[in-house]
């Protein structure tokens, strides 16, 4: 085994890859040279699969890849974060924004421990990415050596491929295979490279077996097509529904041309989960916009009303904002078979690319004569707005978070990248960005958790420098990584970053209320000075406390030209309801008040002095009305609010 740590300078041919962009493939084109260390390999064969860019954080683990990477530094960047987890959430979020493979690094133990969450998020969101971690000396693993902690086994359940390097000639052929494997099966592949076989020989440890210049870059995306009859099946389904209800998810971003023709035939209108915002824009006149807990009235009821559920490119997970099976006919398009059924029970589902496979579809659908359905979620639609609108302009003090949504959504420019976090702020950035057609909206979907907002909007201006890119966040969230201005701050990247500063985990507060009936417990944060923090870190902090301002204050920050913080104070107590109440939630939330809520005064005075009827009427709908039930609330309430 002596070999293993000769360093043999040896130079093998091999075929260099040409990665398309437009196509995301990956072609094998001239024939080239590589020479080096096994890290070198590795390198060099990862940025042959499109690998412009990494972020992560060296350690003694990673050490020989990072001298590979300083080595190749001019085809692959790298790019130092403050924390692991941020590097991973940036690296999904490369891959949400670029449609191409994500890459974050991390050394051995800890760092590889820090990167599991935002590897999560790329798992539970479907996006490409490949971690690469450090691992002890490969004679040393499993002998409690320092930071001997099996990577591969605990990176076992986030990733679709998942392999240790046992010599310096498996380099290459792991990186081809952990590339091809992340691109064509969605998700995170992981190699985790023993520190001392980084810096060996690219061919060092040969079995007979591994015959060099074997393996390639090549790879093409699946494009699976549903057959003539399929085809037909989907169509005879569509043409002979009354009231057709489109949910288009994160897999129709592509297909917003395709999706409106198909609205437009068959007089359907589009409901949104988050991760679809941008399939169409907002104003499209064939949406319904967002759907569940942050969505919209008419999107409820265009999900209780069909009679037909035609699902593109989503698995949205709430089934209770679904129609009711048995109530509607089902017809799916996803790219992944696996997927078919899953929510909802379909009559047909196929499987391919949305925008390919409606493209396919629309010769086959006949334009509805009748548009009632899609007129009255227009009508909805208009109802809806005028209401956000009036919302997004109260001038009450505290802020309400409304205003500041509202305020920055007139001020976006068209092309730009909007990231957002997990939190009441979800909602209000759901409900008041208006999407258009050129501008991009990510979060984290499926996983939901806190403090990828800003870590993504670092990666969205890393891959685009020119274009504007923000995040809004809350106070917790934004805590979470907030070392992540040292990166902003590193590189200078002009992103703004939009807190809502409500000094609580408003999320679980309103759910510990409004779900439960119980009084808040646990939530509250004390307040931090996150202009004055930015200020210190060498960005830009802005203040806005009054609703009045606020327009003008966000105009001067993102005319700011370097990174810059807003921190915009605003009424905890106001709180995110759903488009249709549940005669329960006000019940719970009287509950909550009575049990000794500690701030039931104002939140009572927020919501509750002669309002319990607007409670449910929200977005002009007040189906769920219910006299006794009024009654029984102001009882609960009584003596709280007068
Ligand atoms: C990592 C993680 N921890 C906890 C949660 C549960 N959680 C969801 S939203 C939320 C509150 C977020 O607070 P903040 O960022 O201040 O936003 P706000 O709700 O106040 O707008 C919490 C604790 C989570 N989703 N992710
Ligand atoms: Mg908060």
């Amino acid at each position: 085994m002596r070999h293993l740590f000769v360093s043999q300078r040896m130079t093998v041919r091999r075929v260099k890859g040409h990665y398309d962009m437009a196509e995301q493939t990956v072609t094998a084109q001239e024939p080239t040279t590589v020479e080096g260390t096994a890290a070198d390999a590795f390198i060099e064969t990862i940025h042959n699969w499109g690998i412009d860019t990494i972020f992560g954080l060296p350690g003694d683990g990673i050490n020989g890849l990072m001298e590979a990477l300083r080595v190749h530094q001019e085809k692959v960047r790298f790019v130092q974060v403050r924390h692991e987890e941020a590097a991973a959430f940036m690296a999904c979020a490369y891959a949400k924004y670029t449609g191409r493979l994500g890459c974050c690094i991390a050394t051995s133990g800890p760092g590889a421990i820090h990167l599991l969450n935002g590897l999560y998020d790329a798992k539970m969101d479907g996006q490409p990415v490949l971690a690469i971690t450090g691992m002890t000396y490969h004679d040393l693993i499993g002998t409690f050596y320092q930071q001997d902690v099996n990577t591969e086994a605990l990176f076992s359940d986030v990733t679709v491929y998942n392999e240790r390097v046992m010599s310096g000639s498996q380099a290459e052929e792991l990186a081809n295979m952990a590339c091809r494997a992340a691109l064509s099966r969605h998700g995170v592949a992981h190699i985790t490279f023993p520190s001392d076989l980084q810096e060996v020989a690219h061919d060092a440890g040969q079995s007979k077996a591994n015959i060099a210049s074997h393996t390639s870059t090549n790879y093409r995306p699946e494009h699976a097509l549903p057959t003539q009859n399929e085809l037909e099946r989907m169509a005879e389904i569509l043409n002979s529904g009354k009231k057709v209800a489109i949910l288009a998810g994160r897999g129709a971003l592509d297909a917003t041309d395709e999706l409106e023709q198909v609205a437009d035939l068959l007089a359907a209108p589009i409901a949104k989960p988050l991760l679809g915002k941008a399939a169409v824009p907002d104003e499209s006149p064939y949406t319904t916009g967002g759907i569940g807990l942050l969505g919209t009235a008419p999107s409820e009821d265009a999900m209780e009303n069909c009679d037909t559920l035609f699902m593109i490119g989503s698995s949205y997970p709430y089934m209770e904002f679904l129609p009711k099976p048995g109530a509607a006919r089902g017809v799916q398009i996803d790219r992944d078979p696996e997927r078919i059924g899953l929510r909802y029970p379909v009559e047909i589902g196929v499987t391919g690319d949305s925008k390919t496979v409606l493209q396919a579809l629309i010769p086959l659908l006949k334009r509805k004569k009748d548009r009632s359905f899609l007129e009255t979620a227009q009508k909805g639609m208009k109802q809806w707005w005028a209401l956000l609108d009036e919302r997004g302009q109260r001038r009450d003090t505290p802020m309400k978070p409304q205003v500041v949504a509202w305020e920055l959504n007139r001020l976006l420019a068209d092309d730009a990248i909007i990231s957002t976090d997990s939190g009441t702020i979800t909602t209000w950035a759901a409900r008041y960005l208006r999407i258009k057609r050129g501008q991009m909206f990510s979060c984290s979907g499926n996983l939901a958790t806190m403090a990828p907002g800003f870590p993504y909007a670092n990666a969205a201006q890393v891959a685009f420098p020119n274009r504007q890119c923000i995040a809004l966040v809350g106070d917790g969230g934004f805590t979470m990584l907030m070392g992540e201005l040292a990166t902003a701050v590193k590189y200078n990247l002009p992103v703004k970053i939009i807190i809502f500063k409500n000094n609580v985990l408003g999320q679980i507060k309103w759910e510990q209320m409004v779900f439960l009936g119980n009084p808040e417990y646990g939530v509250e944060l004390q307040t931090l000075d996150f202009a004055g923090i930015a200020d210190a870190a060498g960005a830009k902090g802005f203040t806005i406390t009054d609703p009045t301002k606020c327009r003008a204050t966000l105009e001067e920050a993102l005319r700011h030209p370097g990174p810059a913080i807003i921190q915009a104070v605003v009424d905890p107590n106001e709180p995110p309801m759903p488009a249709k109440v549940k005669p329960e939630q006000v019940l719970k939330m009287a509950e909550s008040l009575a049990r000794g809520e500690p701030n039931r005064i104002r939140i009572g005075a927020t919501l509750f002095r002669d309002k319990v009827d607007d409670l449910f009427v929200t977005g002009g709908h007040n189906d769920n009305a219910d006299e006794g039930l009024i009654d029984k609330v102001k009882d609960k309430i009584r003596g709280i609010v007068e």
